[in-house]
C-alpha cells in the first residue's frame, strides 16, 4: 500500500509496506534525497492497526476530569468498558431504584466517539448492594430479582452495548465453586443459575455476545478445566454462551510458555476469547526501592507483544478484542492494590506511549 500525503510545500510522506515491514520516509516533493527515516510505530496507533476491538477499562470521574485521559481514550482506543460503574453494586440502588447516570455517561461517550461498549459485569460475587445481601432471599426470590436486574440492563443498552461480561469470578483457585458472596449459599446448583442469567441475558438482547469472565485462566489448569466444564453443561442445556475472558493481570516474570499453552487449551472451546483486563506488573516482588529501568521497560514489553502475537495467532472467528485495565500508569488500580510503585499499562503518567505500547504493536498483525 502506497499513500502519499502533502505537507505544506516542501515535504510528502511515503508510507510504504514490504512483507509486513512498514516504513515512513521523509522525501523532498521532487523526489530527490531521503531526509529521514521515522519509527512508523510512533505514528500509528493501536486502534488503526488492530483488526479487533482494542479495549480499556475507563472511569468516568477520569473521563470528566482530565481531558488528557480522555484524548488518550479516543487516540487509541476503539471499546471501553466501564471499570466499576457498570456492576450490580452501582447500578442497583434499592430495591425500587436504578443508577443509570454514569453507565448513560459511558454509552454516550462511546456513541459520540466511534466506539464499542463490553459491559461489565451482571453476576459478580463481589458486587452484589448489601440492600439485596441483607433482605436473605430465598432461591426463588433471588433468581426472580436478578432476572429482572438483567432484563432491565441489558435491555436498556440493547444494540448500544455490544458484549457482556454475564458471570464473573465463579470459581476458586485451583477450580472448585468460589465460597465467598451468597450465591453457594443460596443455589443448591450455582452453574444452573449461572446458566439461567446467560438466558436472560440472550432473551433481553438476543444480538449481544455473552462471556463468562475469570482470573488466571492460563495459569490455573484446574480453573481452565472447570470453565471448560462449564461450558460442556452450559451446550448441553442449551445456555448461550458466546465467549471466555481471561483478565491477564499477570506479572513480568509470568513464564511464557505456561500462559501460551493455557490459551491454546481454552481456545480448544471455539468460543471467542477476550484477554480483558491486562495489566502487566514490574514491581512483582512488591519492592519499595523498585526502579522501572530501561531494562524492566524492554522486558515489559517484550511480554506485551508475545501476549498479543499469541492472540493474533487465535483463528479469526475467535479473535473478539483485547481490552487493558486502564489507560495510564498514572491511574492504575494497581497502585493501590498492589505496590504504589507500579507501572503495569501502555500509556506512563503523561501519556506517554511507553515501550508497552511499542510491543503491543509489534505484536499487531
Ligand atoms: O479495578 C477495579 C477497581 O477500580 C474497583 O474498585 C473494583 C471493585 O469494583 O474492581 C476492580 O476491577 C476488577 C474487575 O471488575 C474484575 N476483575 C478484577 C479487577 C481488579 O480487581
Amino acid at each position: 500500500m502506497k499513500k502519499q500525503i502533502i505537507l505544506g510545500v516542501l515535504y510528502v510522506l511515503l508510507f510504504t509496506s514490504c512483507s509486513g515491514d512498514e516504513s515512513i520516509v521523509l522525501i523532498n516533493v521532487d523526489g530527490a534525497s531521503n531526509e529521514v527515516t521515522v519509527n512508523p510505530s510512533t505514528q500509528i496507533n493501536l486502534k488503526e492497526k488492530a483488526k479487533f476491538k482494542i479495549g480499556a477499562a475507563v472511569k468516568v470521574a477520569d473521563l470528566q476530569g482530565d481531558v488528557n485521559y480522555s484524548n488518550a481514550v479516543r487516540t487509541h482506543y476503539s471499546q471501553i468498558t466501564a471499570e466499576y460503574e457498570m456492576k450490580m453494586a452501582n447500578i442497583w440502588s434499592s430495591s425500587t431504584s436504578y443508577n443509570w447516570t454514569s453507565s448513560d455517561y459511558l454509552v454516550n461517550y462511546a456513541k459520540n466517539n466511534n466506539m464499542e461498549v463490553h459491559g461489565h459485569t451482571l453476576i459478580w460475587y463481589n458486587s452484589f448492594p448489601d440492600w439485596f445481601k441483607n433482605a436473605k432471599y430465598d432461591s426463588i426470590v433471588f433468581e426472580s430479582k436478578v432476572k429482572i436486574y438483567i432484563t432491565d440492563v441489558v435491555g436498556r443498552y440493547k444494540g448500544k452495548i455490544k458484549s457482556w461480561d454475564v458471570v464473573n469470578e465463579v470459581f476458586a483457585d485451583g477450580g472448585a465453586l468460589r465460597e465467598e458472596g451468597i450465591i453457594k449459599t443460596v443455589f443448591k446448583d450455582p452453574i444452573g443459575f449461572y446458566g439461567r442469567c446467560f438466558q436472560y441475558a440472550r432473551a433481553a438482547d438476543p444480538d449481544a455476545k455473552l462471556f463468562y469472565n475469570d482470573y488466571s485462566v492460563v495459569l490455573d489448569s484446574g480453573k481452565r478445566a472447570a470453565m471448560k466444564n462449564m461450558v460442556k453443561k452450559f451446550k448441553a442445556k442449551g445456555y448461550p454462551i458466546d465467549g471466555l475472558g481471561d483478565q491477564f493481570h499477570y506479572g513480568n516474570d509470568t513464564n511464557k510458555q505456561t500462559i501460551i499453552s493455557g490459551f491454546l487449551d481454552l481456545a480448544s472451546t471455539g468460543l471467542l476469547l477476550h484477554i480483558s483486563e491486562l495489566d502487566i506488573k514490574v514491581n512483582v516482588n512488591k519492592s519499595d526501592s523498585y526502579v522501572f529501568t530501561d531494562a524492566e521497560t524492554q522486558k515489559q514489553a517484550a511480554t506485551y507483544k508475545y501476549i498479543v502475537e499469541m492472540y493474533e495467532a487465535l483463528p479469526v472467528n475467535q479473535k473478539f478484542a483485547i481490552t487493558t485495565w486502564g489507560v495510564t500508569d498514572k491511574y492504575t488500580w494497581l497502585t493501590g492494590w498492589w505496590h504504589p510503585k507500579e507501572y503495569p499499562l501502555l500509556l506512563d503518567n503523561n501519556y506517554n506511549k511507553k515501550p508497552a505500547y511499542q510491543g503491543f504493536l509489534n505484536g499487531l498483525k
